[in-house]
């Protein structure tokens, strides 16, 4: 597989001004990086910079036939039909990347005219979006999936992979963790989808609107809620067992995934699984979970809104009635281990059924790598239940 990394005006600038926004790695470290990180997935690199218009348009045409094309437009992103016209009539996937939170800064930069032509956006992520988009097309080329509206929004769209093998296959509904920020995407569960899909799960590795992008409190469950509805109604012909599904969420997402299996305790749902999830909101927020994360999804605090925590945080709705798993690395550096602890010591104590593994040594991360032997661990708990 060939990536060719493309970044536009200005970006030969990095690393020696504006430290606090770009970060201090230069141009020539990033492509170096890249060149490293294409390598761990199999892949090799060419990188391209150029402040000029035209001379990213030829080298986007020239690039026509690759595997795959990692583009930071620069400014151009905001403006530039030219170089969306030049992507669109390319045929090598490319994937948008911005260092920073182009969503969270001038009114101007939250417009990108090049996205829609492009398979995935990641912003805000710093340089290691670059590492995060080459994965992406990796995954992609490694196993394709479909991907499907639930909703209207934007974020409402979720990936269906489903196995090549005899069916109906049972379904792994996915929610990628991120405290809840709009800057972390179902990207980040690529692997996990495949590596499930592998094992002979269908999976729905789903996205929605997160803090930033239209998400909070109520209106991500709300769309969370819609995508399962959509599985449900999903045709025979995608050869899905519908009786047999298992939700699976990371950190936020989690806390998303325990939420819905609790409001709903729909006889679909086999199991519900949480990889490090933030089961208690008000802890989580006393915590200082994610930096403000927690209040800024409640859009505000435990003391302010307790009614509105009580409705979404999961350990307000235990017992769940659904076979719980939850994993936890003790030396999770983003979602403290002691939330899981009390939670599954509360779920567990009010009769529900619960697997509690943790792990010792682990971080966050680690729970969602698929060559971490954490990850193999969790594959098959979350495979106990497909019997
Ligand atoms: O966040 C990004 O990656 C951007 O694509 C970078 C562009 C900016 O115009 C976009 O809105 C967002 C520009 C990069 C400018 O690079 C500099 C680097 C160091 C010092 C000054 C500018």
């Amino acid at each position: 597989m060939h990536i060719v990394i493309i970044n536009g005006p200005n970006l030969n600038l990095l690393g020696t001004r504006a430290p606090e926004i770009y970060g201090s790695t230069t141009l020539h470290d990033v492509e170096g990086m890249c060149s490293r990180w294409a390598a761990e997935v199999g892949a090799t690199t060419t990188a391209y910079q150029s402040n000029h218009e035209g001379d990213i348009i030829d080298r986007l045409q020239r690039s026509s036939g690759v595997d795959g094309i990692v583009i930071n437009p620069g400014a151009l992103t905001h403006y530039s039909y030219a170089i969306r016209d030049a992507i669109e009539a390319i045929t090598a996937p490319t994937v948008e990347i911005h260092i920073s939170n182009i969503h969270d800064r001038e009114p101007w930069r939250r417009t990108s005219v090049v996205s829609d032509v492009c398979e995935a956006t990641i912003f805000g992520r710093g340089v290691n979006g670059y590492r995060d988009a080459i994965r992406h097309l990796a995954s992609r080329a490694a196993w394709p999936a479909e991907t499907i509206p639930y909703g209207s929004a934007a974020d409402e769209v979720g990936d269906l992979r489903v196995p090549p093998t005899d069916g109906p296959h049972p379904v792994a509904v996915l929610l990628h963790g991120g405290h809840w920020r709009e800057t972390i995407g179902r990207d980040r569960l690529d692997g996990v989808a495949i590596d499930l899909t592998k094992r002979g799960w269908a999976t729905w590795n789903i996205e929605y609107p997160r803090v930033g992008g239209g998400g909070n409190w109520a209106t991500t469950p709300a769309s969370v809620e819609r995508a399962l509805d959509v599985l449900a109604t999903m045709t025979k012909d995608r050869n899905l067992d519908l009786s047999r599904v298992i939700i699976v969420g990371c950190g936020s997402g989690g806390h998303l995934a325990i939420l819905s299996a609790t409001r709903d305790r729909d006889p679909r749902f086999i199991a519900v699984a949480g990889l490090a999830p933030v089961g208690d909101l008000s802890t989580a927020a006393q915590m200082n979970v994610g930096d403000g994360a927690v209040p800024a999804f409640m859009r505000g605090t435990p003391e302010d809104q307790p009614e509105r925590y009580a409705a979404v945080s999961p350990v307000a709705h235990l017992p769940l009635e659904i076979p719980l798993l939850v994993v936890h690395g003790d030396r999770d550096e983003r979602i403290p281990v002691d939330l899981s602890r009390s939670f599954v010591g509360r779920a567990a104590d009010l009769g529900d059924s619960v697997v509690y593994r943790e792990f010792e040594g682990v971080g966050h991360e680690a729970l969602t790598e698929t060559d971490s032997p954490a990850w193999h661990t969790v594959a098959d708990e979350i495979d106990r239940f497909r019997k």
